[in-house]
């Protein structure tokens, strides 16, 4: 690992994009691995803009019982890794897919949720967003307007938030390293930041116990995040030390 990093200075621009992987040793479950969500659940069912509109009361059940096992997690050795890097650089940006809130309790800053977070609720009507409260009424409604609420969750056909999208573009294209998180690579237009950076001659590096598509372009490490990001901030700090 140490060649890797052997141009890196305090000053370098440093870019990460997390998915599920990184909390699956937290007991957050993947999407789409031996275990994973979308083994048991169909994504049409549940995460599509007309499967709320068919059933809101069966996307709102989904959507609790996600809400109420990432409130019983904690963040593992993954995140809090990625919260020392974000501290020894100046230039740091955290994307992320993940909508479990674990990386804001782990204590990172620089962060870009780009598929929302599971504990707000939007208004159906005009937008407004809402923290929710751990136990929450099956059918929420919006306290202002009363109008039925929806998890605050870029679902399959809908677009990411605009600011985010722009801001993980940008934070991507001026990469001189991009590291690829636990994450399949499957999902756009998220998995297209990683080419991003290659093609703008960004250091790649991916950490998986699996390859992805992604793994064409990248360095991959194999392994856990939990055990490979520990290392990767220690070599940083030496090279840090050393440059
Ligand atoms: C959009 C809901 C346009 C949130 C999620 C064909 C049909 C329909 C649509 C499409 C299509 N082709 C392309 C599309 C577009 C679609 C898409 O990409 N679909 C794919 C699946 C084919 N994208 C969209 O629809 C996006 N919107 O394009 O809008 C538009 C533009 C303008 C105006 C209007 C519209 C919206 C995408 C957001 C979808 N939301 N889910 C929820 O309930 O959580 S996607 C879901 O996948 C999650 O959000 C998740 O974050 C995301 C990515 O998954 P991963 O994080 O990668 O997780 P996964 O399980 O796949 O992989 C885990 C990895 O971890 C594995 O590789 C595993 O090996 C690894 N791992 C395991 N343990 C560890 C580990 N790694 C490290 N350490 C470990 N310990």
């Amino acid at each position: 690992m140490k060649e890797l990093f052997d141009k890196l200075t305090q000053v370098s621009r440093f870019t990460v994009l997390t998915g599920a992987g990184i909390s699956a040793e937290s007991g957050v479950p993947t999407f789409r691995g031996k275990e994973g969500l979308w083994k048991k659940h169909k994504p049409e069912d549940l995460a599509t803009p007309q499967a709320f509109t068919r059933n809101p009361e069966l996307v709102w059940e989904w959507y609790h019982y996600r809400r109420e096992m990432a409130e019983k997690a904690s963040p593992n050795p993954g995140h809090y890794a990625l919260v020392e890097l974000e501290a020894l650089l100046a230039n740091f940006t955290l994307i992320t897919q993940n909508v479990d809130n674990l990386h804001v309790r782990a204590g990172s800053k620089n962060l870009l949720e780009l598929h929302g977070n599971i504990f707000r609720a939007r208004c159906s009507r005009d937008g407004m967003v809402f923290q929710l409260p751990s136990t929450s009424e099956t059918l929420p409604h919006c306290p202002a307007c009363g109008e039925l609420l929806r998890p605050d969750i870029v679902w399959f056909g809908e677009a990411l938030p605009e600011q985010e999208m722009k801001r993980a573009a940008a934070a991507s294209i001026e990469a001189d390293y991009f590291l690829v998180v636990g994450t399949s690579g499957l999902v756009y237009p998220a998995a297209g930041l990683p080419l991003l950076a290659h093609q703008n001659l960004a250091m790649i590096i991916e950490i998986n116990p699996e390859k992805t598509p992604l793994s064409e372009f990248t360095v991959y490490c194999p392994g856990k995040a939990s055990e490979i990001l520990p290392l990767l901030v220690e070599t940083v700090k030496f090279q840090l030390s050393v440059s």
